[in-house]
């Protein structure tokens, strides 16, 4: 674990970063308050500090005030390591934010636990910021193909279509249905069947550009959000993932799979859409029409 120490006095700088280093810290060194401010505002800032209170410059209490102040996600645990030792300055210390309070001179075993104690802390949030990250990842992605889920993909379109009435841009979705896919399934079976479906997802990942939307809709059904891209440009880009799905059939261990899609398009440069729901019907009504027509193409 990195850990970043601010003090002054040079000889204590260095006994504070050999004693660290020997107990397994990454030490990073700053010779006062603005040298310490500099390496919290970089990328990547350490999470545990050991903060001198008297330095010259920002003092220890102000840079402890501002990381407080900043408010900043993940959390800094601060130890303030200070000769103040008037029963008031521990409360002074502690009511600017600092977690812990240690006079010096210090004991070495002391600073020791004291400073286990701020990684347990450290640990524990790490744990709560990667369960939380995980519980985000899950309520707005696809278990399967990693796509953005039913809901998320509709909520980006929200954003997609208020951010191009008010910029003036067009924007156009698709949306895409496998053809004939029962008889994948019953055929090869569901686990080919889902093996397809990542396959497939892949392949428009691979299509579109890095700023467009793919997103899961439904089982079989993919809906893609365009931004910036007119009707033309809509129906170029279906077009492209159907050739390439069709170009050729999915491995499997009986050989290529043969699969195809139908897809949808609709774009507001042709039509106001008030609301996702109104646009996602539109383009399901070309995807109808695409089905109709014979499966494997494209409909406006
Ligand atoms: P069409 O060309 O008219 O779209 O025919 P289709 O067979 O693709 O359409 P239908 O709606 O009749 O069937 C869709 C199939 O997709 C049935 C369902 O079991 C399958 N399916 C939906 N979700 C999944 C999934 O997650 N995994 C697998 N393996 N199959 C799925
Ligand atoms: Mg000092
Ligand atoms: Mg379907
Ligand atoms: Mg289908
Ligand atoms: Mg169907």
């Amino acid at each position: 674990m990195r850990i970043l120490i601010a003090e002054d006095e040079p000889n204590l700088r260095q006994l504070l970063k050999v004693c660290l280093t020997a107990w397994g810290y990454d030490v990073i060194v700053a010779r006062n308050g603005n040298e310490a401010w500099q390496i919290l505002q970089g990328e990547d800032p350490p999470r545990l500090v050991i903060l001198d209170w008297v330095m010259p410059g920002v003092n220890g209490l102000e840079v402890c005030q501002r990381i407080r102040a900043a408010g900043q996600e993940p959390y800094t645990y601060i130890i303030m390591l200070t000769s103040q030792q008037r029963e008031d300055d521990l409360v002074t210390g502690m009511e600017a934010g600092a977690d812990d309070y240690i006079t010096k001179p210090f004991k070495h075993n002391e600073l020791k636990v004291r400073l286990r104690a701020g990684q347990r802390i450290v640990e524990l949030q790490n744990e709560l910021l990667a369960a939380r990250e995980a519980l985000r990842t899950r309520a707005t992605h696809d278990p399967l193909t990693g796509l953005w889920n039913h809901g998320e993909i509709l909520n980006f379109l929200g954003q997609e279509l208020a951010k191009a009435q008010r910029e003036k841009q067009p924007v156009s979705i698709i949306m895409a249905d496998l053809d004939h896919f029962k008889r994948i399934n019953d055929s090869h079976g569901h686990q080919a069947g889902d093996a397809v479906l990542c396959a497939i997802a892949r392949r428009m990942l691979s299509l579109v550009r890095t700023y467009d939307f793919v997103g899961r809709y439904g089982g079989e059904e993919f809906l893609i959000i365009l931004p910036d891209c007119d009707a033309k440009q809509g129906a170029i880009l279906a077009e492209r993932l159907r050739a390439h799905i069709d170009s050729e059939g999915f491995a499997s261990p009986e050989g290529p799979i043969p699969v195809t899609i139908s897809l949808g398009v609709a774009s507001s440069d042709t039509a106001s859409w008030a609301d996702p729901d109104t646009m996602v019907g539109a383009a399901d009504k070309a995807l109808y029409r695409a089905k109709q027509g014979g499966r494997n193409r494209v409909a406006i």
